[in-house]
Parts: C-alpha cells; structure tokens; sequence
C-alpha cells in the first residue's frame, strides 16, 4: 500500500483526534491534574464557534462595524464581540482559569470561581478584524500560564510575566479550512484541521518545524518611510540580494495567516517599530508572545531586533512591541544588521 493511501485510511479509520492528542499528552505526564486538558477542550470548543460564526458573517450581519471602541480605540466589529463573548463564555465553563486578559477587554477578567483555578489566559479572540468583511482568513490566538501564587487572589500582577513562562501556546486560522495549532513548553507543534463533518479537531500536522530558511519576507511595506534603518537595509537586501534571487513579498494583515505562512513555508514575518507606532503594533501578551513561542517551538527565532521577545517583561496587559519573526537563518540577518548598525552608531557618538 502506498504511504499516501495509508494515511487516508488511517485518517478515515483511526484519526488523531485534538481530545484524543490531549489525553494521550495527559497519559504522558501521570503527575498532571487535568487541568490543561480541561482548558484545551474548552478552547477548542470556542474555536469551533468562532469558526462557525465567522463561515455565516455575511449571511448572520456580523459584518461592517458595532459603533464601539475597544482599550486601543480600535472600532470593535460584530464579530470581534461574539468571538470574545464565545471565548469568555467557554472558559468560564471549565473551572480552571482564574482570569483572562482579551484585546476586547480593558482591563483583566475575573472569573468568580474556585480556588482550584491555576491558570490564567490572554487571548486576541478574533486576530486580522481589518479583514473580515472581505472574506480573507482571520484568527484567534492565546497563550497560557500557570499562576505563580494560587494562595493569593489573582490580580493584574498575575499577568506581568515573560514569555518564557508560558505553559501553552495557541492559535486559530479561519481560512479555506479552519485549522489549530498548538505549541506546548516542551517544543512540540501540532496542526489540527477542523472536519466539518464530524465536528472535531483532526490532527494533519503533527510536530510541525519551521523549514531552517525561507524566500518570503512579509511586512507593511507601506510603512517602510517611517521605519529605521536596520529595517529597510534588511528589506532592501532580500529584495537585492547577491545571488540575483529576490525574495517574494507576501502580506495578507492579518497576523494568524501571515504567521501560519511563515511557520510553513519559512521566510520572516515582520511587523516593526516606526516613526508613527514607536513601540510596534502588535500586543505582547495575546499576539507577540504566543505567536513568538509557538515559532521557537517549532526551531524558529522571534527578536524585536535586539533582544529575544519571550524575554520581554510585560508592564502592561495591551503593552505593544515591534515584532520579527521565522526561520532561524534569516532572524539571524535581521540581527546581525541591527547589532552592526548599533555598533557603528555607538562608535559615531563616543
Ligand atoms: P487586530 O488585532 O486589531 O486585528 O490588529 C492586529 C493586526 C494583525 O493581525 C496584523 O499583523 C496587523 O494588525 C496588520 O496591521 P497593518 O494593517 O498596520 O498592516
Ligand atoms: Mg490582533
């Protein structure tokens, strides 16, 4: 039997199912309570609803715009709303996170529950919201950690954390198929692909890793006037590079595709510091750090240049950071200008 016909039958008789990848990740690990289990169930059910809501925005209205703002004076849309609703509503269901932080949210969310709770979430409920109403792929992304004090009641200083410390890391992609992907802290990444016809969570991808260099580099170029000057040389040398070879340039806006792209494909991802947003665009904790830590777990770099981004120590819930992202040899030409521009720069000012 060929390799190809084999995975379909196995895929058709014995699929991995997410439920079934967690049990036997929890038979893994017999000191564990559950509780992430728990907490991935219910994230995946969320996903599944947001999956849903999203195939049926144009026929449900859930397009256009709400008429509110959230925290960063961004217009909410309908379904940023109901995401955020389906996420909040499905983790309060599993007893196990104790609070959230949501870019739809201003502050942290105190879920009233027991003790028990040794987890808190920051999620993006539905990432990419410039690009609902024309059909291109979307997301939702989150990332988990363990309290460091259960004794005492959880607070905003819960989620003043680093990147290092996440337990679990996730995202996902609402596109020509609904897909997640989740990283745990032991380097694993896994794809899931929705089967609508039954309603789960295949597993399609497992162990993903990032190929060791790209030929696609992904940015706002549009921007480029406000960016420094380690950016556009970077940017100049991929699309000028020796070889002849120019790199393609692939930028869809919304971060869950471009990321899942780069994660596939390799290449680098960019969404930096400029003139006009001084500290980036994109939120430390609901979009740079899981998104950062699943691509190190899959043998990629995340930087904001200079230093390594799950070493950030967020001040802030919707603090913001510049964001350089992908395979591990075209991180490393990124930096390497960085630290030779900052060099010269610090030689120019002695
Ligand atoms: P959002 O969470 O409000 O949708 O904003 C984040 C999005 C990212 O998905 C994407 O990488 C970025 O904003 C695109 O920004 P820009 O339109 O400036 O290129
Ligand atoms: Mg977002």
């Amino acid at each position: 039997m060929d390799s190809q016909r084999a995975k379909f039958l196995s895929i058709e008789s014995n699929p991995i199912t997410l439920a079934r990848a967690i049990m036997s990740d929890q038979r893994r690990h017999p000191e564990a309570k559950g509780d992430l289990t728990m907490i991935l169930n219910s994230l995946m059910l969320a996903c599944k609803f947001v999956s849903n809501a999203v195939r049926k925005a144009g026929i449900a209205s859930l397009i256009g715009i709400a008429g509110s703002s959230n925290v960063q004076g961004e217009q909410q849309k309908p379904l940023d709303i109901l995401a955020n609703d389906i996420f909040i509503n499905s983790l309060k269901y599993c007893n196990k996170i104790a609070a959230l932080a949501s870019e739809e949210e201003t502050g942290i969310y105190i879920i009233d529950n027991p003790d028990e709770a040794k987890y808190i979430i920051a999620f993006d409920p539905l990432d990419g919201s410039s690009n609902i109403d024309v059909n291109v792929s979307i997301g939702s992304i989150f990332a988990i950690w363990k309290r460091p004090d259960y004794s005492k009641p959880v607070d905003l200083e819960d989620f003043l954390r680093t990147g290092t410390e996440v337990e679990v890391a996730g995202y996902c992609i609402y596109g020509s198929s609904t897909q997640l992907v989740i990283a745990t802290k032991e380097g694993k990444v896994d794809c899931f692909t929705l089967d609508n016809s039954i309603g789960d969570f295949i597993l399609t991808h497992p162990n993903l890793r990032i190929p060791k260099k790209g030929n696609i580099y992904s940015a706002n170029e549009g921007n480029s006037h406000f960016w420094d000057k380690s950016m556009k040389e970077y940017v100049e040398l991929v699309k000028n590079p020796q070889d002849g070879n120019p790199y393609s340039l692939r930028y869809v806006g919304s971060m869950v595709s471009d990321v899942h792209r780069t994660l596939l494909y390799g290449g680098i991802f960019l969404y930096p510091a400029d003139k006009k947003s001084p500290n980036g665009k994109l939120r430390v904790l609901y979009e740079v750090f899981p998104m950062s830590f699943i691509v190190e777990a899959a043998g990629g770099k995340a930087t904001d240049g200079k230093r390594r981004l799950l070493d950030i120590k967020a001040k802030d819930i919707h603090q913001r950071s510049p964001c350089i992202l992908g395979s591990p040899d075209d991180v490393e030409v990124i930096m390497a200008i960085y630290a030779k521009n900052d060099e010269e720069e610090a030689k120019s000012s002695n």
